[in-house]
């Protein structure tokens, strides 16, 4: 039997598609339910509407109460990186610019804004960009910084043409160490201990194709000395440095492996960090190689080809890796 959906109910659907944060998707859901025709041909269609609300409503539950509902971004890819800056930097256009995403339309129904995540290719790599709200003075919902604080990493985006841009940047940064978040240009991804989340940030001089931009440049070069800071326009479509700042402050590490007599593919990388040692991409491949490993070999920059190596040698970028068991 077809279904024969109304206008209101794929209206509804549509809007369904687009809304990002699971408020505005519940209320949607309850549209589409409310709209479906009620008949047999469109049961399990009604069921499953149910199931849906039911499963969203206990998150909405579990989660939110106090702190308003709880918003998360899955991470995927190498690293996932947070947007972190003043209204207005060119965070949207950055994220719509070096991924496929496109950020949050204007005329969403809904005024909570959502993240919104893009992957940024690098070499044989793909970083997850998150697009916030921005980082202002005025009330931020809790989840921004609930998404800050869980990120591998933050990018703090300067308007280096504003002529405020550096005590802009100064503002997000007090903001966040309110909140016990220390955006810091030399923290690595393990050391972080204590109340205070130490994340590791690249700063990015954005809109560097305008004028006085130049000049924002040289203030934040020098405010954050001796880090480096990435210039950045809209009208450029070469984002190997991003990704390269990206990947060193991340202190990633790309391991392949291979068997006896094959080549290792190296399309796809292990991704491991600075400091973990052949015991760690044994666990990381298999349980089994951890347990039962009797040895290994490596193929590398600075080694012997297929030297053998210890449990605790630390990995190095491209090492190429043979396990035995
Ligand atoms: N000239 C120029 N304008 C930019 C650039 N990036 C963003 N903008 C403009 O700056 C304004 C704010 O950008 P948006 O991405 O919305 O900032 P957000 O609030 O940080 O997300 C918009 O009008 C953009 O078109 C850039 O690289 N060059
Ligand atoms: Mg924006």
């Amino acid at each position: 039997m077809p279904a024969n959906l109304t206008p209101e109910y794929k209206a509804a659907e549509e809007e369904y598609r687009r809304a990002r944060d699971p408020q505005a998707r519940l209320v949607c859901l309850e549209k589409m339910l409310s709209t479906i025709p009620k008949h047999k041909g469109t049961e399990k269609m009604q069921a499953d509407l149910k199931r849906r609300i039911a499963r969203l409503k206990e998150g909405l539950q579990k989660k939110g109460g106090r702190r308003g509902f709880a918003v998360t971004v899955e991470k995927e890819g190498a690293a996932q990186v947070a947007l972190v800056g003043p209204p207005n930097a060119g965070k949207s256009t950055l994220l719509e610019c070096t991924t496929n995403a496109r950020a949050e339309v204007g005329d969403h129904p809904f005024s909570t804004r959502a993240p919104v995540p893009g992957m940024l290719q690098f070499e044989n790599l793909q970083f997850q960009l998150v697009d916030l709200p921005p980082v202002s003075s005025e009330y931020m919902e809790p989840w921004v910084t609930d998404i800050i604080r869980g990120a591998d990493s933050a990018l703090l985006v300067a308007d280096a043409a504003a002529v405020d841009c550096l005590p802009q940047l100064e503002q997000v940064l007090e903001i966040l160490q309110v909140k016990k978040i220390a955006l810091d240009t030399t923290a690595t991804p393990a050391a972080d201990q204590g109340p205070v989340r130490h994340l590791p940030t690249v700063v990015l001089a954005g809109k560097m194709d305008l004028d006085g931009a130049a000049r924002g440049m040289e203030l934040l070069r020098s405010r954050f000395s001796p880090a480096e800071v990435v210039p950045f326009s809209a009208l450029e479509d070469d984002y190997s440095r991003l990704g390269q700042a990206i990947f060193r402050a991340n202190a990633i590490v790309r391991v392949y492996s291979k068997s006896p007599g094959k080549d290792p593919d190296r399309s796809r990388p292990f991704v491991m960090h600075r400091g973990d040692t052949l015991l760690d991409f044994a666990r990381v491949v298999h349980k089994d190689f951890a347990e039962k490993l009797r040895y290994a070999r490596v193929w590398g920059t600075g080694k012997f080809a297929g030297q053998r190596i210890q449990r605790d040698q630390e990995l190095a970028d491209g090492d190429v890796i043979e396990l035995h068991m």
